[in-house]
């Protein structure tokens, strides 16, 4: 048997005249015990007033810009027989069978959950001050959708579901993936035995952002190859000592510039950023160098790099590999790069997946060279082989246009004459 109950705005502490943002229901609606039914905005923080009992919605009684109160009517419900609200409704709020309409106060601890502004500025505090309703909020965390990211265009800035919608649509049309990672969870090592905490740097937490959100925003190819730079080692050990007399430490990043400016030139797909739908394609050569700090990765740019002598790269990239060493590199020094190149060979491994450096839709790794035996006129020879890895947004660059890319810088590493063409 059911019967129709009044459905009231319970306890809500001091706050009177409270406006309702949001409805949840319409008449006819099934709903169950702690459905939200609306959602109540004070100064402090928005709050949704769940149903005490499971039923159909006979008529609602609000509308939203409604300021309610406690003891205000919201809705009449045709209350399911056995729904038994969360908790037992006080003696005198149950609701009552001879009446037509009794009325039905929220059970108490319904009232409690609705009561608590601690809950709700907890919540609030975890979306990093984003203003939205509770609803919004699951709406949001159901879609993955970054509050943090959503502009509001509701009254005072709030978020609206239709705000967090547009912002799922315009993210999925940009190709950019909205939809957060998802969390790992916390673990307690001390559990499985000694651990030290160390907070991470400020710049580990800074690159930390920026890789994570290219890694998953920018659809990544990593194109491998390995290069013939036998001659171009013979070439740079002989000019180490005129390099020297110049005050340049002559490495191989130097020459790797100097090919990557030359191969940026011949296709400037690779020396673009995308921007919507519309490819920005550079007329300068600004390329950035990854340098290992102490405190973290950094990426200082070398400007028009197409203009300058290796001699000149070297003598570049030195200074700025210092000055980031010594922390000293200004935010303009890592700004405007083209394209990256992160150089590991120094150090040793073989290939590995660079995370490309956005806006810039393209960068290079480089491991170490080593001697290897090359199949050449019908022998084995030894050559030093340099190991590249190139990689690419694949919205902007094609397989096959990757492919030819790594291909022309390995022709120009090898036959470093190329570079004077
Ligand atoms: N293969 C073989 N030897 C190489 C090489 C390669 N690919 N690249 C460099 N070398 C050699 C150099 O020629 C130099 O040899 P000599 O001492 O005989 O002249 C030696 O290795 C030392 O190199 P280096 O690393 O000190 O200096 P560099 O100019 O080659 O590189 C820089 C400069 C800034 C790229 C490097 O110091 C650096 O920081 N690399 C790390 C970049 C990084 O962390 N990338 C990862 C980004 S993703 O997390």
């Amino acid at each position: 048997m059911s019967q129709t109950v009044e459905v009231k705005v319970p306890d809500i502490g001091d706050f009177k005249d409270v406006p309702i943002i949001e409805l949840h229901v319409a008449e006819g609606d099934r709903i169950k015990v702690d459905s939200p039914l609306i959602t109540l905005e004070t100064a402090k923080a928005a709050m949704e007033v769940p149903s005490p009992f499971a039923g159909i919605v006979k008529s609602v009684a609000v509308k939203v810009g409604n300021a309610v109160s406690e003891g205000s009517l919201i809705l009449m419900l045709e209350a399911e027989a056995d729904a038994k609200p969360q908790a037992e409704p006080p003696a005198e709020a149950k609701p009552q069978a001879a009446s037509a309409a009794p009325v039905a106060e929220p059970p108490k601890q319904a009232a409690a959950k609705i009561e608590a502004p601690k809950a709700v500025e907890t919540e609030v505090r975890s979306f990093f001050g984003t203003h939205a309703s509770p609803s919004v909020r699951r709406f949001a965390r159901e879609l993955g959708a970054d509050l943090a990211r959503v502009r509001g265009s509701g009254p005072k800035g709030r978020i609206l579901k239709e705000d967090v919608q547009s912002f799922i649509k315009a993210a999925l049309s940009s190709g950019v993936s909205a939809p957060a990672a998802p969390q790992i969870p916390a673990v307690d090592f001390s559990k499985f035995g000694p651990v030290e905490e160390k907070p991470l740097s400020r710049i580990q937490k800074l690159s930390g952002a920026n890789l994570s959100r290219n890694w998953a925003a920018i659809p990544h190819v990593t194109q491998h190859d390995e290069i013939d730079i036998t001659e171009l080692e013979a070439f740079r050990k002989s000019m180490l000592e005129e390099a020297q007399k110049q005050g340049v430490r002559l490495t191989l990043p130097a020459f790797l510039m100097k090919a990557c400016a030359v191969a940026l030139k011949q296709f400037p797909t690779f020396n673009a950023s995308l921007s919507g739908d519309t490819l920005i394609l550079k007329q300068y050569c600004h390329i950035g160098m990854a340098v290992d700090t102490p405190d973290g990765l950094v990426v200082p740019v070398v400007r028009d790099a197409d203009t300058k002598s290796v001699f000149q790269l070297a003598s570049e990239l030195g200074q700025l590999s210092a000055r980031a060493r010594e922390g000293k590199l200004s935010f303009a020094d890592m700004q405007g790069g083209c394209f990256s190149i992160s150089s590991l060979g120094g150090i040793g491994g073989s290939y590995f997946t660079p995370i490309i450096n956005a806006p810039e839709v393209a960068i290079l790794g480089v491991s170490k060279a080593v001697m290897k035996p090359v199949f050449k006129d019908g022998n084995f020879v030894p050559r030093l082989m340099l190991p590249l890895s190139l990689s690419y947004d694949h919205r902007v660059i094609d397989g096959a246009m990757g492919a030819k890319f790594i291909v022309h810088l390995g022709t120009l590493l090898s036959d470093i004459r190329r570079l004077a063409l």
